[in-house]
């Protein structure tokens, strides 16, 4: 079995990406399982099989103790915390080959908390992999890119699972801006020259910094393009997934 924990900005597509890459799954035949982690959605795209809100109620929570929304998901996430034995237990349980786990909507809850790396690490001992999304709309400009890097870095550290960086609603943008974007991704002398052209004066100045610092970590970015309407790029999702939990093997054998 292997866990797939699917995070990124609030509305960058995680659950629609959950609900596209499950189905894209299932027609290949492989044994997929989708747990909801996120206590605050309304509506979902998918069928969950396993569901937080079955274990915590963000409206109950508001009520009981008088909080705000966000009082709330933050208790709600502590709350989560100590119930992770139980659906640690329904994932087990089910024993698919592949769990999808769609996170909360604000990335910030779940990354950034205690709460997130230690229901991470407690809700399997299975191999594990983070696809973090890169929202395509909003990485257009180079500022935007250079800040979601800084984000993606900071939930690899906080994580320290194998992460797959993907270009999410790729449809929303042409096929020369997709490949602007993933050039920045793979070549920092690519993004460089774009800060150099569309930015100017201390924007320019700290996305060349900024844009730096996060290359001397050494860490890779390369970002694989996906429509979650269209379903393009996700047999190039699946391929670097199945690289990083299964050395190359289909999930099943
Ligand atoms: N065109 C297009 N729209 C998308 C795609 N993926 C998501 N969307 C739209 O983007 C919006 C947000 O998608 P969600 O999947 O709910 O995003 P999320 O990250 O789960 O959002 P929260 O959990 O609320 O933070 C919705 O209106 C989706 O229909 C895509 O691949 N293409
Ligand atoms: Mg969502």
């Amino acid at each position: 079995m292997f866990i797939v924990f699917i995070i990124g900005t609030a509305g960058s597509g995680k659950s629609v990406l959950t609900a596209a890459f499950s189905n894209w799954l299932k027609m290949q035949e492989q044994d997929v399982a989708i747990v909801n982690l996120d206590p605050g959605c309304l509506n979902l795209p998918y069928t969950a099989d396993v569901d937080v809100r079955d274990y915590v109620n963000v409206s109950s929570i508001m009520d009981e103790y008088g909080l705000g929304p966000n009082g709330a998901l933050i208790m709600a996430a502590d709350l989560i915390a100590e119930e992770i034995d139980k659906i640690g237990a329904e994932i087990e349980a089910l024993n698919p080959d592949i769990v999808l786990v769609d996170t909360p909507g604000q990335m910030e809850l779940f990354a950034f908390r205690a709460s997130g790396p230690f229901i991470v690490s407690e809700i399997s001992k299975e191999p594990k992999a983070i696809i973090y999304l890169f929202d395509a709309v909003f990485c257009l400009n180079p500022l935007n890119y250079v800040s979601n890097l800084f984000l993606s870095a900071a939930v690899y550290n906080r994580f320290l699972v194998p992460q797959i960086h993907v270009l999410s609603k790729c449809d929303l943008i042409s096929q020369d801006e997709v490949n602007s974007v993933v050039d920045w991704s793979a070549s920092p002398k690519a993004l460089e020259h774009a800060i150099e052209e569309k930015l100017e004066g201390t924007r320019r100045l700290l996305s060349r910094n900024m844009m730096k610092a996060i290359y001397s970590l050494g860490t890779r970015f390369l970002l694989i393009p996906v429509s979650a309407k269209t379903n393009e790029g996700l047999v190039n999702l699946n391929m670097a997934l199945e690289r990083v939990l299964a050395r190359g093997e289909k999930y099943t054998y």
